[in-house]
C-alpha cells in the first residue's frame, strides 16, 4: 500500500511547530501548544476521513469503520506531547505514522476487516501531575481514583486537567476497553538509543518493554543563615541529598552485568530555599529505577532508601520517600513480534530484535491485547533534548513497516 511521503513529512514539521516559543520543543500535556496540537491533529483526522472522539480518559481517537465490528479494533498510535526541551520525533512519529496508515487505507479503497483506530494518548510524558501515560493508563483500567487527586505544583487535580483535555474523570472507570474491543495495538517510535545506529539496522522489533518505577524523596533538615552558622551545628538536606545522589549513581553500576539491564536517575531536584546564603533545609529528588528484571526493580529501590536513611541520620536530617509510578515489565505479543519481522523483510529493510530501555503506552496497551511496537534509529541515540534528530527515510521506513503489519494483521482473518 502506498504512503503520502509528503504528506508524513508535513505533518511531522507541522506538529513540532506547536512548541513554546524560545523552548523548542516543549508541547506539555494540557497546555496551550497541546490543545492547540491536537485541535490540528483531530482536524487532520476528520480531513482523513476517520471519525473522532475522545474518550473517558482524554485520549483522542480517529476510527476508520471496518467491515467486521465482532473481530475488534486493530489500534495504532502513540503521544504528542513531549518533556520540557524535548525533541521533534519523540511521540508524534507513531502518531503521523498511524494516521497515514488509515489514511491511505481510505485512499487506495482498501476496506479493513477490523476497525482502525488512530490514537494519540493522552500525556505520555511523566505529567507535571506525578504520573505518566495517563490516557493509557485509563484506557486499561490503570488509573485509580487515587491519581485523579495528584495536584501540579499549582495546586489543579489531575481529573480537573482530563476534563480541560476533553476527557470525563467521573466516567474513568469506563473508560477501559474490554478484552475482546481490541484485537491488537502496534506502536512506532524513535529508538531513543545507540542500538540500532550502532548495528547498522534500520527497524528495531521490541521484544519487551523495562519495568520502571519512580519514587519521591523529601529530605528535610534546617534552614539557616549561611554566614552565621558554623559547619559543625548544620543540619543541610543537600548534603544528606549529595550522599544520596552518588550512592544511586554507584550502585547502578554494580548492577551492570551481562544477564540484566538496570538504570536509575535522579533526574530531578528542587532545593528550598534555594538561595545563595542560606543553608538548604530541603530537597525534594526523583528517583527513577528502570530494569529488564522484576527481583531488580524491586530490589535496587529498597537497597537505596535503607542507604538513604542511613546517610541522613549520620547527618541530623529526616527523610521520606513514596512511590509515584510503576510500570510493569512488559513482554511484546510474538505475533506482532513475528509480524512487524515479516513485513520489515517483504520491505527489504534490515531488522533486529531489542528490548526498550524506554517505558510506552504499549506497556498498558499489552495489558488489554496482543501488542507490539517497532523503532527507527536515531541520530547518535539523542532523545529528550532539541538535538533528538532522525532522517526522513528512515520515518518513511518505519511509516511502511508499520502499515504492512497492521495490513497482515487485518489479512490474517482471510486466513
Ligand atoms: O521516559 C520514557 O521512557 C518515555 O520516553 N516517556
Ligand atoms: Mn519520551
Ligand atoms: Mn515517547
Amino acid at each position: 500500500m502506498k504512503l503520502n511521503e509528503k504528506r508524513i513529512e508535513q505533518r511531522l514539521s507541522k506538529l513540532s511547530e506547536f512548541t513554546i516559543p524560545g523552548s523548542p520543543w516543549t508541547r506539555r500535556a494540557f497546555t496551550e501548544p497541546y490543545a492547540r496540537a491536537r485541535d490540528w491533529l483531530e482536524h487532520e483526522m476528520t480531513i482523513a476521513g476517520l471519525t473522532t472522539r475522545i474518550d473517558h480518559g482524554g485520549n483522542l481517537i480517529g476510527t476508520l469503520p471496518g467491515t467486521n465490528h465482532a473481530l475488534g479494533s486493530l489500534a495504532s498510535g502513540s503521544h504528542i506531547d513531549t518533556v520540557v526541551d524535548g525533541g521533534r520525533y519523540d511521540g508524534i512519529l507513531g502518531v503521523v505514522a498511524a494516521l497515514e496508515t488509515a489514511q491511505s487505507m481510505k485512499e487506495n479503497n482498501y476496506q479493513p476487516h477490523h476497525n482502525i483506530e488512530v490514537i494519540d494518548f493522552l500525556s505520555e510524558e511523566p505529567s507535571d501531575y506525578g504520573i505518566s501515560c495517563i490516557g493509557s493508563r485509563a484506557m486499561s483500567g490503570n488509573l485509580s481514583s487515587d491519581h485523579l487527586q495528584y495536584t501540579n505544583a499549582s495546586g489543579e487535580k489531575l481529573h480537573e486537567a482530563i476534563r480541560r483535555a476533553g476527557g470525563t474523570p467521573e466516567k474513568i472507570q469506563n473508560a477501559c476497553r474490554s478484552k475482546n474491543e481490541l484485537a491488537g495495538f502496534v506502536e512506532l517510535h524513535i529508538e531513543q538509543g545507540r542500538v540500532l545506529e550502532s548495528n547498522t539496522k534500520k527497524i528495531g522489533v521490541v521484544t519487551n518493554i523495562v519495568g520502571i518505577k519512580r519514587f519521591e524523596m523529601i529530605i528535610t533538615g534546617r534552614s539557616d543563615h549561611s554566614g552565621t552558622t558554623p559547619m559543625n551545628l548544620r543540619q543541610d538536606a543537600l548534603v544528606g541529598a549529595s550522599k544520596i545522589i552518588e550512592r544511586v549513581n554507584t550502585q547502578a553500576k554494580e548492577y551492570q552485568t551481562t544477564n540484566g539491564y538496570l538504570v536509575a536517575t535522579i533526574g530531578a531536584i528542587h532545593v528550598r530555599p534555594n538561595a545563595v546564603n542560606a543553608v538548604p533545609g530541603e530537597v525534594r529528588l526523583t528517583l527513577e529505577v528502570r530494569s529488564d528484571k522484576q527481583d531488580w526493580l524491586d530490589h535496587f529501590p529498597e537497597q537505596l532508601i535503607t542507604f538513604a536513611t542511613k546517610a541522613c541520620e549520620t547527618e541530623r536530617l529526616q527523610i521520606k520517600s513514596r512511590q509515584l509510578s510503576y510500570m510493569h515489565l512488559t513482554d511484546c505479543a510474538d505475533l506482532v513480534i513475528q509480524t512487524i519481522t515479516r513485513s520489515a523483510n517483504t520491505l527489504d529493510l534490515s531488522s533486529m530484535t531489542m528490548p526498550s530501555g524506554a517505558g510506552h503506552d504499549s506497556v498498558f496497551m499489552a495489558q488489554l491485547c496482543p501488542t507490539g511496537m517497532l523503532f527507527i534509529p536515531c541520530l547518535d541515540g539523542r532523545s529528550h533534548c532539541p538535538e533528538e534528530s532522525i532522517t526522513m527515510e528512515d520515518a518513511i521506513n518505519g511509516a511502511n513497516v508499520l502499515a504492512q503489519s497492521i495490513l497482515s494483521l487485518d489479512q490474517r482473518v482471510e486466513k
